[in-house]
């Protein structure tokens, strides 16, 4: 058995690839916060791949974890030296892992602040990227501003050593940078919002500009944010990961990432202090992001969602196994063609039919078994950019709304019943679920929340169809009865 560390590398089974750089005269040009499943698979697999190139030395990561669940990561990183497995799955069964080595250093803010503001704010530092996730931009969802009322933004707001949160932290570290007259770091946010960058950027400046106006002037001078799109499914890890790494290569690794083949990351080419030459890499350059995302965020991530609420509801465990049952294939494929769809834009390069495609296949991936669980988590910040934007549009253009709609009764029974069809326990994990929980003993009660679901909690048509959906299942009907019937009509 090998424990994976910088001291093991060359002892690893020659089956396993592994980084053929020098770790350790790599300079850390990004900084990273929010070190998960997905940045690891991601844009950590694609900065690799750029370090193995050799000549790109100045762009390794340093990740930061701002929060005190992040210990875990940063015990098994550091233990680690920040080496951890990737295992691929295809699916034809194809398995691939290799260690990852992009990521040479991980600070735990919430432990030692002043370490990671002295790392975001030296000059090596080039870009700071983000995967916050999508609750992490602290904005209501109706009107878009930024919450102040949270107490660690409320304490960040007096300038201190010691900020809580990412708004802190990095306004902080622009104070010191522009103390020091060194340029700005990029901030690059890589979360499922659609214009990511642009939601950054008017976050950052709102906190920013009531903190300290000096700073704010010059973020809004010298801070740039990329708008981005990004792309892989990365389901969360399980003991069977650990336990594979170890029968197949011998390999301890205590925080392995496990993930699909498909990748993709798309990137305004937009910089305040240069960056590495992605696109060596695969990652395609673009002006405008938007038409991307818009497709990513109402097909893929709102495709996750039309699967896995209602599976919940019917104990499907993996969005696999709801990729199985042919009545949920085809309700995601006509919530894809006859609601989603209609409100995109050209993207340029892509055939939407074919795309579309590729989703039905990388969903049914059945070595990929990610959990509805994880699918659900987070939905109050979720829906709102995955499907309610789906909706309002297309109330406002009056076309159909039903499957959006049957969605919302389906999270709203999700919350009220609070057991799948099975009778196990539905295990909900959103930072807001005792209020929603609190809402769910009537659909109207739940609907009636305007800051969640702002314009479909008053549109009549809206409220017609998914009230109707919601009666039928507190009825007792079925879900799979009630897509059945959907897909007639
Ligand atoms: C998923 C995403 O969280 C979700 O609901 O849709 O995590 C999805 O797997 C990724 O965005 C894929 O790139």
């Amino acid at each position: 058995m090998i424990s994976l560390s910088k001291e093991s590398l060359d002892n690893l089974p020659q089956e396993v690839k592994s980084p053929n750089y020098n770790r350790e005269t790599i300079k850390q040009g990004f900084v990273h916060i929010g070190v998960g499943g997905f940045h690891r698979s991601h844009q950590a697999y694609y900065i690799n791949n750029l370090l193995s190139d050799r000549e790109n030395d100045e762009w390794g990561i340093c990740g930061i974890g701002l929060r005190k669940d992040d210990q875990k990561i940063f015990e098994s990183l550091t233990e680690q030296n920040g080496l951890y497995s990737l295992i691929t799955r295809s699916p034809n069964g194809l398995i691939e892992s290799e260690i990852i080595g992009s990521i040479i250093n991980f600070i735990w803010a919430y432990k030692t602040p002043e370490k990671a503001l002295k790392k975001l704010a030296d000059v090596a530092t080039k870009i700071v990227s983000l995967t916050i996730t999508e609750g992490g931009y602290n904005f209501h969802s109706d009107t878009g501003e930024f919450d102040f009322s949270h107490p660690d933004v409320q304490h960040d707001l007096n300038k201190n050593n010691t900020p809580k949160t990412v708004f802190g932290f990095l306004t902080e570290a622009s104070r010191r940078r522009m103390k020091a007259g060194l340029p700005s770091f990029t901030i690059m946010s890589c979360d499922n919002i659609q214009h990511n960058g642009d939601v950054a950027r008017k976050m950052f400046l709102s906190f920013a500009e009531k903190q300290d106006l000096s700073v704010y002037k010059w973020m809004l001078e010298n801070t740039v944010f990329p708008n981005s799109m990004v792309d892989r499914i990365t389901p969360v890890t399980t003991d069977e990961d650990i336990n594979y790494l170890i029968k197949t290569h011998t390999i301890i690794d205590k925080w392995p990432v496990t993930c699909e083949p498909f990748i993709q990351w798309v990137l305004e080419d937009e910089f305040s202090f240069g960056r590495p030459p992605f696109e060596r890499v695969g990652v395609q350059l673009v002006d405008d992001v938007k038409p991307y995302e818009k497709m990513k965020l109402r097909l893929l991530n709102a495709g996750h969602s039309v699967l896995g609420i209602p599976g919940s509801l019917h104990g499907h465990p993996t969005i696999d196994a709801c990729m199985e049952d042919p009545i949920f294939r085809k309700l995601m494929r006509h919530f894809m063609d006859f609601e989603a769809t209609p409100t995109l834009d050209p993207v340029p390069g892509i055939d939407l039919s074919k795309y579309k495609d590729s989703l039905e296949e990388r969903f049914g991936n059945n070595n990929i078994k990610d959990t509805v669980e994880r699918i659900c988590s987070e939905s109050s910040a979720k829906l709102p950019k995955f499907l309610f934007e789906t909706i309002a549009e297309n109330l406002k253009q009056e076309q159909s709304v039903s499957i959006g709609a049957f969605i919302v009764a389906c999270w709203f029974y999700y919350y009220h019943q609070g057991r799948n069809e099975k009778g196990e326990s539905i295990i909900i994990i959103d930072q807001f679920s005792h209020r929603l929980k609190a809402k769910s003993s009537s659909p109207e009660t739940f609907i009636s929340n305007t800051s969640l679901f702002g314009a479909l909690a008053t549109n009549e048509k809206f409220l017609k169809t998914y009230l109707h959906w919601a009666k039928k299942l507190l009825a007792g009907e079925r879900v799979r009865d009630l897509m059945s019937n959907l897909l007639k009509r």
